[in-house]
């Protein structure tokens, strides 16, 4: 249920938007309708937001100008990057105006030495792979929006991805950013260094703040040296048990060049080929319950598949892989990639879908996927298991033709309580937004919770960035206790 409007805050009038072209010139300041539909449309086709205006700053001063300029007025602010978050983070829910940084896409720097690329919030993943691909780095994350979400999205929702196996979280890899905090104040903590010790590391806080403490305006990340040799294997295995298996001897036998290990199970594979055109089923003669990627990243051609290629004999021999397959060129690769990256936007053509990112131990992830497949029984529904492995990070999927409050009561809130039992997370990578703001209590203890609401109220004493998100508005709101 939409949550109501908070009426504290105030409504947009002409004088603020003289305001806001004084700062951005015309073209920064978008209140055509059909140019905000875009905008106010969340990736999944799940949130619509209302917003009638919307900024685009092409500087860190002009973010300044806005934010001083909305905290006085008390005029709420979602920021937004590519639009691709799936939890309603990026959209607003009243007429919250939207800040986005797409125009704030330039590369400041890159060292050569360390590795370390220093970029605005609003450069594209994928371009920046690019850029740094040019001078043998890579980008320490990949996900399947590379080609649309922005290195500050990435940084505000503490994306996971396919490759934190190897490369670790955003929380390691990213050096400083620059913030702009609600009244306008910019924060530079936009260090380069490895280590940095002096006081608090208040950058973290913003890495995983959902836009609600402050707009990211750069950032600073190290990137890896780019692996010269990827292997990417697709096998076949006949129960979750033995997955466990095959990961603990991936790890084993694979040791440092393993980058990646996802799991699919048959559900997902089907819906996949079914609803994306271009998509190729690696094994079609093979028919099991669950498939995996397994890659590695290495710099030693003949070497990285030799190992590859042993692990796989190895595994094929114990019985836990009925069937496998090591993509042979670039090609091949990217087609298995493909299907692993395929499986959200298939769900999207799909229809409706109720997403979960979870985190849990590996051996309870299934059951889960089982118990809720179990509980929906009979409803017009196909449920979906999929998800990084390597990292215990379970994407339950429930794809049906449109949203249905009857379905969501048989889903919630048995996935969050079940989550909780195992002292799991219900947001693993892709952050609460507006789906899950109320639910923050089922992973997060009060006492944790509570220290989050005056954390917010330090950063934005007004509650202007990015309301109704992350936290229960009695949390962040001032009379919180
Ligand atoms: P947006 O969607 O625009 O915003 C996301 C949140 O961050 C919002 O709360 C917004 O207010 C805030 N925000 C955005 N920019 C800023 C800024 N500059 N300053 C402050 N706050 C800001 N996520 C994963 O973790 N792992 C995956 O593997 C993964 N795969 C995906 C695959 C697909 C096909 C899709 C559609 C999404 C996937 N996601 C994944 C989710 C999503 O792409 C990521 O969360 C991504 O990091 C969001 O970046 P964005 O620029 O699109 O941010
Ligand atoms: C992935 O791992 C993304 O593909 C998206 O995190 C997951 O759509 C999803 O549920
Ligand atoms: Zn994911």
């Amino acid at each position: 249920m939409l949550k109501a409007r908070d009426p504290s805050y105030a409504r947009v009038e002409d004088n603020d938007i003289r305001f806001f072209r004084g700062v951005l010139g015309d073209t920064g300041v978008i209140t055509d309708s059909t140019a905000l539909q875009a905008l106010n449309q969340d990736w999944m086709g799940k949130y619509e937001g209302k917003s009638t205006v919307a900024l685009r700053p092409k500087s860190t001063e002009q973010v300044s100008k806005i934010l001083a300029h909305c905290n006085a007025r008390r005029l709420a602010v979602v920021p937004q990057g590519g639009n691709t978050g799936l939890v309603g983070g990026s959209v607003s829910l009243h007429d919250e105006i939207v800040l986005t940084t797409t125009n704030m896409n330039r590369i400041i720097s890159f060292d050569e030495v360390s590795g370390t690329l220093v970029c605005e919030a609003g450069c594209i993943l994928e371009e920046l792979d690019r850029h740094v691909g040019a001078h043998g780095f890579t980008m320490p994350l990949d996900l399947g929006a590379k080609g649309s979400c922005q290195i500050g999205g990435n940084v505000s929702t503490n994306a996971g991805g396919l490759r934190l196996l190897r490369y670790g979280s955003l929380h390691g890899t990213v050096l400083g950013v620059e913030t702009v905090v609600a009244d306008g104040t910019v924060v530079d903590m936009l260090q380069t260094l490895r280590k940095d010790n002096t006081g608090y590391d208040l950058k973290q806080l913003f890495i995983g703040a959902e836009g609600t403490l402050g707009v990211v305006t750069a950032v600073s990340i190290l990137c890896p040296p780019r692996p010269s040799a990827v292997h990417v294997t697709y096998l076949a295995v006949p129960d979750f048990a033995t997955i466990q298996k095959v990961f603990v001897r991936a790890r084993q036998k694979l040791g440092e060049i393993l980058s990646a290990f996802e799991f699919l199970d048959q559900q997902s594979l089907e819906l996949t080929l079914t609803h994306l055109e271009g998509i190729r089923n690696p094994l079609p003669d093979t028919q099991t319950p669950f498939y995996l990627v397994v890659e590695t990243s290495g710099s030693n051609e003949a070497h990285d598949y030799a190992k590859i290629e042993a692990f796989l004999e190895e595994v094929m021999e114990e019985g836990w892989v009925l069937d496998g397959t090591i993509a042979q060129d670039s090609t091949q690769t990217a087609a298995i990639w493909g299907l692993r990256e395929g499986i959200s936007v298939a769900l999207k053509h799909a229809g409706a879908v109720y997403k979960y990112d979870l985190s849990m131990p590996v051996a309870d992830m299934y059951s889960l996927v089982e118990e809720t497949r179990e509980r929906l029984a009979g409803l017009p529904v196909e449920v979906v298991g999929y998800g990084h492995l390597g990292d215990g990070n379970l994407h339950l999927n429930i794809s049906t033709k449109k949203y249905d409050e009857n379905i969501l009561r048989h889903i919630e809130p048995f996935v969050y309580e079940w989550t909780a039992a195992r002292r799991g997370s219900i947001s693993a990578e892709h952050g609460l937004g507006q789906m899950k703001a109320d639910c923050i209590g089922y992973t997060k203890s009060h006492e944790a919770v509570k220290l989050m609401g005056q954390i917010k109220r330090v950063f934005d004493p007004n509650g202007i960035l990015n309301p109704y998100k992350v936290l229960p508005q009695s949390v962040s709101a001032d009379s919180a206790d």
